[in-house]
């Protein structure tokens, strides 16, 4: 352990489906776990989250008449991409990848559990209001620095940096322990917008 308690590692939706061969695979994706494996041993804290939708999810395209994956659709919070069904609730798609280390971890977040709403963000649903209990979590704990890594930069690990930052942490983003969708430029306005936010990068393999 090298870092102080105040700074936690957190840990973004690692899952099969999110890796190559996955549902919603994320190019190279899996590529980031001997990295996020390395890091976990600096921190005291460790977060792990999980993406966790049931069947029914109405951010599925498969939940929506005559739908693509990756169209767009409108729910009562505003525009949605819709989905390939991916980390269903209990499947082998849902799990952590299988290299990933999570014994250690001290809190699992699952998110994204609701029919009606999705969830990018660790910390609130995507209607920016339900809060999934994290920001507090980190709070009680005396956490004030927040480490994020996982997939996919552009829209789990993007939204949860944003609203860490909103929320008042200094959040630091592992771009290497870090994988993108890249979906119509959603990369570079993700990097835009958490910059926006006074999130700052780190990039381990550079020296
Ligand atoms: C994610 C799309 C849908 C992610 C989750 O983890 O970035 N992206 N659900
Ligand atoms: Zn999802």
């Amino acid at each position: 352990m090298t870092r102080p308690t105040n700074e936690a590692l957190i840990m973004i939706d690692i899952q099969n489906d999110f890796c190559s061969g996955g549902a919603l695979a994320v190019e190279r994706g899996e590529e980031i776990v001997p990295l996020v494996n390395q890091l976990q041993n600096e921190f005291a804290v460790k977060v792990l989250t999980q993406d966790w939708h049931p069947q029914d999810h109405k951010s599925f395209a498969d939940n929506h008449e005559g739908k693509q994956p990756y169209e767009m659709t409108e729910m009562p919070y505003g525009p949605q991409v819709l989905w390939p069904s991916h980390c269903v609730q209990g499947t082998n798609g849902a799990a952590f990848h299988k290299d990933l280390k999570n014994d250690s971890a001290d809190l699992i977040v699952r998110k994204g559990f609701r029919p009606y709403i999705d969830s990018y963000s660790a910390f609130f649903e995507n209607d920016h209001t339900t809060p999934t209990g994290l920001c507090g979590y980190l709070r009680e704990r005396g956490v004030d620095t927040l480490h994020m890594v996982g997939l996919a930069t552009d829209f789990c690990v993007r939204f949860s940096a944003v609203d860490a930052a909103k929320q008042g942490f200094n959040v630091i983003v592992h771009l290497d322990a870090c994988r993108a969708i890249d979906l119509n430029g959603s990369l570079k306005e993700a990097m835009d917008e958490m910059q926006s936010h006074g999130v700052t990068f780190a990039d381990e393999m550079v020296a």
